[in-house]
Order: structure tokens, then C-alpha cells, then sequence
């Protein structure tokens, strides 16, 4: 363990804009990104990672830019047929991607865990920086709304979002236990970043991890956070629903109060820049910044600012 090194909590596709930003200014190799595994999923049989996939494509710099997800210049012959047997054509899964789903899965039934296989496609993939999910075990998201209870995925992709949400549940996050090392590196971490990902559902999953949120707060002067949440809404996906519905300040000042226990440091957007003493007030060092990733030069300015902040 090399005592200059950060350690990243991500979820999927804001993550990976900050990682690619932040990739060209640190070595792959001081990099410990922790990654939600709670929308996982299984389909047509095989092990879907989503957010594991997304950050590994991004570091292997085999990601999709455009869309932020799945493999660039991908094909879907595969899925095409696949289609004409199973009534689950909603989740995209190009031919290459789903070589990673055989695998992992392939990998899964001869015995190994979740990190044991996120480090062999990592190997394989070249990719230097050190990527582990939160835990081992299966932990999945399911939310209930008037159209009945679905996978988090389903309900991210195949209703877009759209329906009222009754319940947000994580089976199975009472059993998970940080993958071996985890505490460690936080402990012993140069800055902890949060990425600006979802608070309830993908930072919100990771933290719910025995141990985790309690290894943050004893280093709460290293941890740094990006605010997923702009002008009272997310920048992507469904995080101002999901506050609104368990009744929390739909703000940065709200995902403010959700971190409050163990961050140290946040930035804000530019355009939120007149709630900075309220979160001031909660005791963390507040910085308004321009947060909108719009191109890899907004990528590495992001990533060079939080490097450079004095901790
Ligand atoms: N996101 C979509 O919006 N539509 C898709 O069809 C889709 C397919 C998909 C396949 C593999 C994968 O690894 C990710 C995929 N994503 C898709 C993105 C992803 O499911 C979400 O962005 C995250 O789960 C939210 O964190």
C-alpha cells in the first residue's frame, strides 16, 4: 500500500467522467476506486455489474464516451436474438459486453468471488489502478412503484424513471462486509473522493456496507466530495426523485446533510454558490466550482481541483 494513494467511491456513469478526468493527472497505480455493486443484476443467466463494468471500460479507455457506458462501436446481433427468446430485450447488452457477462460468470462458477474476478478482468483489460466492489456478496435495489416492485435496472431503463416511487429496498445489504483491504486503505488514504454519483442508490449502497461509513468518519478531514445534485437537480439519472420521496432538501444542502458524519470537504456547483454557508454551517468546507463534465478538459479541471485542495 503506497502511502500517497486516494481512494474513489464511485457509482457508474458521473463516476467515470470524474475517473477519466482524474486518471490523467494521478498514476493508475495510487488509485483504489471502490465501486457500488448494489444495481447488479442477473440476466439471460449471466452476472451483470453495471457500475463495476462502466469504471473498468472507462480505465481500459474502451468505454462508450457518448453514451458513458457499455464498449464504443459495439454491436447487438446477440441481443437481437436473444429478444426473440426472453421478454427482457430492455438492458442493452452489446456482443463485447456481454463477453465480460460470460466470463465473470464462467469465473463465478468455478468458485472465485466478485473481487477475485473484477481483478482478473482488470489484468486482462491492462488496466493499472486497483478497482474493488464494495463487497462480495449479492446485494440488489429494488424499488416498488404503482406498477408493481422491480429491479432498480428495470425501472432506470425499461420505465425510465418515470414511475412515482412507493419503496426503495437493498436485499441483501444487512449480510455485506467490505471487500478485504477496504477499511485499510481508507485508513490509510491521502483523500477520499466521493464521486458525484447518486447519494441514495449508488454512494448511499457502498456506505450501507458494515464498516464502511464509520471508517470515513474517522478520517473526515480527507474525505472530499463532488455533489451529484445542481440548481435542485441531478445532473443524471433518478437522485433528485429519490430525495424527494424520502422527503430530504432536494440540494446540495441536502446530500450535504446525508454525508455530514464523515465529509470533510465538498464541492458544490458554481450555480449553488449562494448555499454554501448553509453547509457551511453543518461544519464542512464548502467550494463552489464549475462540477459540469462536459468534455475532457472540464473532466481534468474538475479532477486537477480537488487534487490541489489543501486538506
Ligand atoms: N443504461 C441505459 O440507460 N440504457 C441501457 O440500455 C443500459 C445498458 C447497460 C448495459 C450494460 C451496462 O454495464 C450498463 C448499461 N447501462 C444502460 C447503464 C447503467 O445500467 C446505469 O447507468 C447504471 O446502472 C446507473 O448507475
Amino acid at each position: 500500500m503506497n502511502e500517497n494513494h486516494y481512494v474513489v467511491l464511485a457509482g457508474g456513469v458521473g463516476a467515470a467522467k470524474f475517473i477519466r478526468g482524474l486518471t490523467q493527472l494521478v498514476k493508475p497505480e495510487l488509485l483504489n476506486i471502490i465501486v457500488n455493486t448494489g444495481d447488479d443484476i442477473e440476466l439471460f443467466g449471466l452476472k451483470i455489474c453495471p457500475d463495476l463494468d462502466i469504471i473498468t471500460y472507462t480505465l481500459a479507455e474502451l468505454v462508450d464516451n457518448e453514451k458513458g457506458w457499455g464498449f464504443k462501436n459495439e454491436t447487438f446481433n446477440c441481443l437481437h436474438i436473444l429478444k426473440k427468446f426472453y421478454d427482457i430485450g430492455w438492458f442493452n447488452l452489446g456482443d463485447k459486453d456481454l463477453a465480460t457477462h460470460i466470463y465473470r460468470t464462467d469465473l463465478f462458477n468455478r468458485g472465485f468471488n466478485k473481487a477475485e474476478i473484477t481483478n482478473l478482468i482488470c489484468k486482462d483489460l491492462r488496466i493499472k489502478s486497483h478497482l474493488m466492489p464494495m463487497c462480495n456478496a449479492s446485494v440488489e435495489t429494488f424499488i416498488t412503484t404503482p406498477k408493481g416492485k422491480m429491479h432498480f435496472e428495470e425501472y432506470f431503463i425499461k420505465h425510465q424513471c418515470k414511475p412515482e416511487i412507493l419503496k426503495i429496498e437493498f436485499k441483501g445489504i444487512e449480510e455485506a462486509v467490505p471487500v478485504e483491504g477496504i477499511l485499510e486503505y481508507i485508513e490509510k488514504a491521502k483523500k477520499i473522493i466521493i464521486c458525484p454519483s447518486n447519494p441514495i442508490v449508488s454512494i448511499g449502497t457502498i456506505l450501507q456496507v458494515k464498516g464502511i461509513r464509520n471508517a470515513l468518519s474517522l478520517v473526515k478531514e480527507k474525505v472530499i466530495a463532488i455533489s451529484p445534485i445542481i440548481e435542485g437537480a441531478s445532473v443524471k439519472g433518478p437522485a433528485d426523485k429519490m430525495m424527494r420521496y424520502l422527503g430530504l432538501d432536494v440540494s446540495c444542502v441536502g446530500v450535504a446533510r446525508l454525508y455530514h458524519d464523515f465529509l470533510g470537504h465538498f464541492i458544490i456547483d458554481d450555480r449553488d454558490f449562494d448555499l454554501k454557508t448553509k453547509i457551511e454551517k453543518l461544519g464542512i468546507k464548502t467550494y463552489p466550482y464549475d462540477t459540469i463534465m462536459t468534455n475532457l478538459r472540464k473532466k481534468i479541471e474538475l479532477a486537477q481541483f480537488v487534487l490541489n485542495l489543501e486538506i
